[in-house]
């Protein structure tokens, strides 16, 4: 019997049934046939755990792992699970929950002080790859860290010398990290009101890396055992990704690279063209990325890939590194997080090359199959299969590293074996929105005109903005919840933005074209949408961008008339597809902002449900945003819409 188990071929998943995206449904077909498998066909031989997935399996100390699943039936009458420990199923939902946002946090924030240590050698100009591109964000930020911008010279106030601004501006940064006194310089961004709510609720953040280490410390076992206060350094150290390691690592990247303004591109594998040349960036930090794109754009390399028979050279991109070279500089979205070794699976991908998160270590024995070469660039993120490549990135000789890198894709072109299918599947898209460009296409102000955005969401044209971000889940159908949730909401006139893989979904469901709105949209979204020229989904970029989200509300805040706070604005969060840990602290940070956020998949809390009424209930009386679950992606918009509705009725904006 066991031999006859052991025989029986593995579950391979229905392409159908996997994704809704024609490109991806091909493509899984495709691995099949090549006896390859993907995540889709893992996905169905391998079910999760019941007990980890609804949050109350604790494995902190060897007494363990203690597992605490809910009575069939439900509970009745007292809950008396507990651990060896005693922990019962808060404790430990609780801190499960918020060591996912130390994960998450620790992820976003050192991307960012990866990004402050280049800005401080631009800085220092001890590098030729990187300057200071733009320097109007650099003075906004300099302000922000409360660095003078200015000097008194004789009784007269002047312009500070640049090099100097830049300087400090970027120790101040840096020492965001870890500074030994004070609180976070950028929790005074938000709304008075919030950061008033903040510092009464007893969660500034006092510096990025502080916040998450004491994470693993109360939750180490034997120490924090109330589900309140755990969940309150979660708070903490939530805010402290989504206003500090996050927001610095948008500003900076900002600075050194230049600030996104919409720029249109395509999207989806369909991108990759079999007689180029096609080098596949994927993962999230745009330090290497960005000069690996402007090696891949220079003469000498597009004349040596023509003399090794290529055409020329498609750069492509993936997750969040795809985001943010896409928004920089059009560069086209070859696939969203389930669809990496699908990229591979089309025979043309001849480097991938991989920075940090979001990386399947699979791609390792996919490129195995194939002439691709798997490129490791990170030295915190290296693969154990003997195919891959590392070439560790360094920004004092980053133009040295991408010349290898790109050299050795071009190298690679003549290596392809015959199998080539590329997907014929791509939409076009525009990208590279943010709180500048919002303010600019809707009348130069949030205020004032009947082109703002405060004055449609006023009149009602503008029912609400919903924030719909995240991940893809290979639990769950390929891009379905993103696409539903989305559509829901413009055809319900809430104007949606987007990062992350939902702006990858998105995109390549030709949502974000100006053209979407006549199409999708409901009448005073469309009329909005059409004044202006702008997509009914604006693409605001990376998972860090989420700080653009908050930023942009806390303008709307500011320009007036839609109340005091975040939390009085018709505004929701949601994530539909969400797998990773960054996922739960981006929606924790939402929630402590004030924010509805709802999450798809399911949540951790589940086997613990006096902790999950508290996130999803009483925090609404704490900090006017708290946590749901949907898995209906209809329902889960309705829900958003409800609350908008219930925003707009406290501010007398109802209809
Ligand atoms: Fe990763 Fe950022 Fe999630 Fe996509 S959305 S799967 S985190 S790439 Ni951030
Ligand atoms: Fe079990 Fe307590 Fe140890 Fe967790 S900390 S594994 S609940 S004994």
């Amino acid at each position: 019997a066991v031999a006859a188990k052991a025989d029986k071929a593995p579950k391979l998943a229905d392409p159908i049934k996997a994704s809704i995206d024609p490109a991806t449904q091909q493509m899984i077909a495709r691995a099949q046939e090549l006896g390859i498998d993907t995540v889709f066909d893992r996905a169905e031989a391998m079910k999760p755990c019941a007990i980890g997935a609804t949050g109350i399996c604790c494995k902190n100390c060897s007494m363990g792992p203690c597992r605490l699943p809910l009575p069939k039936g439900g509970i009745v009458g007292e809950d008396t699970r507990k651990g060896l420990c005693g922990a019962t199923p808060n404790t430990i939902a609780a801190r499960n929950f918020i060591r996912m946002i130390a994960g998450g946090a620790s992820a976003h924030s050192d991307h960012g002080r990866s990004v402050a240590e280049v800005f401080m050698s631009a800085a220092r100009k001890e590098t030729d790859a990187y300057q200071i591109k733009d320097t109007q964000k650099l003075l906004a930020v300099a302000e922000a860290l409360d660095v003078a911008t200015t000097v008194e010279v004789d009784g007269e106030t002047k312009a500070r010398d640049m090099d100097e601004i830049a300087l400090e501006t970027a120790e101040k940064a840096l020492n965001e990290w870890g500074k030994s006194e004070g609180e976070l310089l950028y929790l005074k961004r938000a709304p008075k009101p919030r950061y008033e709510l903040w510092k009464k609720m007893g969660v500034l953040p006092r510096n990025i890396d502080r916040e998450i280490v004491e994470i693993m410390h109360r939750t180490h076992m034997g120490v924090d055992q109330d589900y309140r206060n755990l969940i309150k350094q979660g708070t903490r150290a939530a805010l402290a990704d989504g206003w500090g390691g996050s927001m610095l690592a948008t500003d900076l990247q900002d600075i050194v690279f230049g600030t996104p303004s919409p720029i249109q591109s395509e999207a989806n594998l369909g991108i990759m063209k079999e007689d180029h040349v096609n080098i596949i960036v994927h993962g999230h930090e745009p330090v290497l990325s960005e000069i690996v794109v402007a090696v891949a754009q220079s003469p000498e390399m597009l004349d040596y890939a023509k003399k090794k028979g290529a055409k020329g050279i498609q750069l492509g991109g993936i997750c969040c590194t795809a985001n943010e070279i896409l928004q920089r500089h059009g560069i086209p979205t070859a696939a969203t997080f389930l669809q990496q070794e699908l990229a591979i699976i089309t025979g043309a991908c001849d480097a991938m090359v991989v920075d940090i998160q979001c990386i399947f270590q699979n791609l390792a024995n996919v490129a195995k199959c194939f002439h691709t070469k798997l490129i490791t660039t990170h030295p915190i993120a290296k693969m154990e299969q003997d195919n891959v490549i590392h070439i560790e990135f360094d920004e004092h000789h980053a133009l040295d590293d991408a010349k290898k890198i790109v050299k050795m894709a071009i190298d690679n072109f003549e290596n392809r074996k015959t199998e080539v299918m590329i997907p014929r599947h791509k939409a076009a898209q525009v990208a590279g929105f943010g709180v500048e460009s919002i303010e600019y296409h809707l009348g130069g102000s949030f205020r004032g005109t009947f082109y703002t955005l405060n004055d449609n969401i006023i009149n009602g044209r503008i029912r609400g903005v919903a924030g719909v971000v995240g991940c893809n889940n290979a639990r769950t159908r390929h891009n379905e919840g993103h696409i539903t949730v989305v559509k829901e909401l413009i055809k319900n006139d809430v104007l949606v933005l987007t990062t992350g893989c939902n702006a990858i979904a998105c995109a390549m469901e030709g949502l974000l074209t100006p053209e979407a709105a006549g199409v999708y949209c409901g009448p005073g979204l469309t009329e909005v949408c059409e004044t202006v020229g702008i997509p009914p989904v604006l693409h605001l970029g990376s998972c860090v961008d989420n700080s653009r989200i908050l930023l942009a509300a806390t303008e709307v805040v500011k320009a007036g008339g839609l109340g005091n706070d975040l939390s009085d604005l018709p505004v929701a969060g949601s994530a539909p597809e969400w797998m990773s840990e960054k996922a739960i602290s981006i929606g924790h940070y939402f929630v402590a902002s004030g924010v509805y956020t709802v999450f798809g998949v399911g949540l951790p809390v589940e086997g613990a449900p006096v902790f999950q009424n508290y996130i999803f209930n009483e925090f609404e009386k704490l900090y006017g945003g708290m946590w749901d679950l949907e898995i209906d992606p209809i329902k889960h918009a309705h829900k958003m819409i409800a609350h908008i509705d219930k925003k707009r009725k406290a501010l007398g904006i109802d209809k």
